[in-house]
């Protein structure tokens, strides 16, 4: 029998569930347990005594469930429940958890820059030296080269530099960058007040909100991925991984490779994003974003085709895709929102009619992206445009459109999460590669539709889903390294592996539960039959189960700051 509770602790104000799981078996056989669970503050005072209430069998996990609620505890302080013999992690009730989340979420993204050095007074023990600073070629120019068609010196040379390690390994990818950096500016966007805290980076006191800082460190490389003529590459780089060594030992050449239509059009997004949010700071960075979003907004023009090539010689990362149709969405309508010309709207809303269901924020379908910048007024609580200018028909009704898809899923959400013993977001048939990006995407339709639609179950639903991140899962660990009293600590980090320091960087999300393991380690590992949720190992060898990236933490990040400044309203 195991007791799991949310590690990093719960809000006052918010619903407490701990979930009680047992193996099946035992649960069958009628094992003779006490009816009622205790709640004891640390100092060995019991709270209450309680019945948990049987949930039953759970398909993801394969556990016997119970739940306790304990929302009645509203005191702040140290706790741990009592059932039986087992007693649960103790947990924290109080204010500012979120926040503090955030703050070493946010840090872990300093923790991914490239380029330069990382110094004691911002990194402490994890400073390093510069890494990644040589020249970049032409992928197709080297091959090229290898052909003996070019030589060495006739290849152009790119002096590229910065923006984040993609995860644990050292390349930067422009679709994985613009899904992170939308994550993120849209939490910003929509939840200002969370961002109020230091993040003691070298930026830091420059009068600009830190988040804003460390995205622009991101969105500066990114600037550098655009071609003359306003195509994207895909990727910047080396041909293969590097070994576990640390980034300023990782000597191969770097490679920019071919443009891509969804790099394109997510640069073209996130550019035009960028543009409104660091307006009120630097008009002179928001005039180039703007700009560059609009010289790749006319390239896709003239390529309306589906463009990206795959490098079979290449085993950096792929991000692959079928589509660029949502990106191109995302694309046309933050051009719309920064110009308000509706032949930008009038294009995302043809896309919009074709997409089987556009709610999606993971790195591949970013369409949900679209829904953000359409509503955005309405999420930021900011006047309506129809309060400054009248909305246009056709906006209204697009908006109209969309919130009803919003709420469909968010309420097909809450049927999942009903289903599910541990109040995850998940089908048992849902746990891909970085399951917790599904987890927290979710999280993040589940916030933006309460704050639209108000109703509190969505509100919950997100409660549950950082339940789920950070203990409230068949693993036992929190998925955030250094967070709760038993927190994963050997992510597939190449830094983390090669620093020789004990201790391992603080606020990294994993990818979490595989049900496809696809790794070495993790096939041996994993018995065929596991049940989806229980298939992870906190091993840093398994990349398919353990990795790190930054559109991990980010959409942790956006659902953190949902929770810090977002108040529940309460149904009474
Ligand atoms: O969408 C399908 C789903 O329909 C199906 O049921 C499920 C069954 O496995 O698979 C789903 O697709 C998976 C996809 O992730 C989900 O987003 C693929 O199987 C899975 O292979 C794929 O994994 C990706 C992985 O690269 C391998 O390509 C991860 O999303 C992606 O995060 C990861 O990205 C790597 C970069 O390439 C390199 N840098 C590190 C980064 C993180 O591991
Ligand atoms: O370490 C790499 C990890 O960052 C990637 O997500 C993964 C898939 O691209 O690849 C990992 O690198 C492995 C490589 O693909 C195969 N040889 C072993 C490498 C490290 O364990
Ligand atoms: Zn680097």
């Amino acid at each position: 029998m195991k007791i799991y509770v949310n590690q990093l602790g719960y809000l006052p104000d918010s619903s407490k569930v701990a979930v009680f799981a047992m193996p099946q078996e035992a649960a069958s056989a009628g094992s003779v347990l006490s009816d009622n669970a205790q709640l004891y503050k640390t100092d060995g005072t019991c709270v209450f005594e309680k019945a948990p209430v049987a949930f039953g069998p759970d398909t993801a996990s394969g556990d016997y469930i119970r739940h306790l609620d304990f929302s009645e505890c509203t005191e702040p302080g140290t706790y741990y429940i009592k059932w039986n013999n087992e007693t649960s992690y103790p947990f924290t009730v109080g204010d500012g958890l979120y926040g503090n989340l955030n703050v070493l979420l946010a840090r872990a993204l300093y923790f991914q820059r490239c380029g330069m050095e990382l110094t004691e007074p911002y990194a402490g023990k994890f400073a390093r030296k510069a890494c990644h600073t040589a020249p970049s070629v032409l992928w197709n120019e080297y091959q090229k080269n290898l052909a003996g068609e070019l030589s060495e010196s006739e290849m152009k040379r790119f002096d590229i530099r910065g923006g984040w390690h993609d995860a644990g390994d050292y390349g930067r990818y422009t679709t994985a960058a613009a899904c992170a950096l939308a994550h993120i500016l849209y939490a910003y966007r929509f939840f200002p007040d969370a961002f109020k805290q230091s993040l003691n980076i070298p930026e830091s006191g420059n009068g600009i909100p830190d988040i804003l800082n460390e995205c622009r460190y991101e969105l500066d490389w990114m600037l550098q991925m655009q071609a003359e003529d306003g195509s994207v590459y895909h990727k910047h780089t080396t041909k293969n991984h590097a070994g576990f060594v640390m980034p300023c030992e990782d000597a191969d050449r770097l490679f920019l490779f071919p443009p891509s239509s969804m790099a394109a059009a997510s640069f073209v997004a996130t550019m035009a994003l960028a543009s409104r949010i660091y307006r009120r700071y630097d008009a002179v960075f928001a005039d180039r974003a703007l700009a560059a979003a609009k010289k790749s907004y006319a390239w896709l023009e003239a390529h309306p085709e589906f463009l990206f090539e795959r490098i079979p010689d290449c085993h950096t990362g792929e991000y692959g895709d079928f589509s660029d149709k949502d990106e191109r969405m995302w694309a046309a309508m933050e051009l719309f929102r920064c110009t308000g010309d509706t032949a930008y709207l009038e294009k995302a809303r043809t896309y919009f009619d074709e997409h089987p269901n556009p709610v999606y924020y993971g790195w591949a379908d970013i369409s949900g992206f679209a829904g953000w910048a359409l509503l955005e007024d309405e999420l930021m609580k900011a006047p309506v445009s129809a309060e400054t200018a009248p909305l246009s028909t056709k906006e209204q009704s697009f908006r109209t459109a969309y919130k009803e898809l919003l709420q469909k899923e968010a309420n097909r959400l809450l049927g999942i999460i009903e289903e599910s013993g541990y109040g995850v977001a998940l089908g048992s048939k849902e746990y891909p590669w970085g399951s917790n990006l599904t987890v927290l995407n979710r999280a993040m339709l589940l916030g933006t539709t309460y704050l639209l639609e108000k109703n509190p179950a969505y509100y919950t639903g997100v409660v549950r889903q950082m339940d789920y991140l950070l203990g409230v899962n068949a693993t036992d660990y929190s998925y955030v390294t250094g967070v709760g009293f038993h927190a994963f600590c050997n992510p597939h980090n190449r830094i983390t592996v090669a620093d020789g320091i004990e201790e391992t960087i603080p606020g990294y999300v994993s990818g979490g539960a595989n049900g496809h393991p696809g790794d070495e380690l993790a096939k041996k590992l994993i018995a065929p039959g596991t049940p989806p949720m229980k298939c992870f190992a906190d091993r840093w060898e398994c990349y398919s189960l353990n990795e790190i990236t930054i559109y991990w933490n980010s959409p942790a990040i956006f659902a953190a700051s949902f929770l810090d400044s977002v108040k529940p309203v309460t149904d009474k």
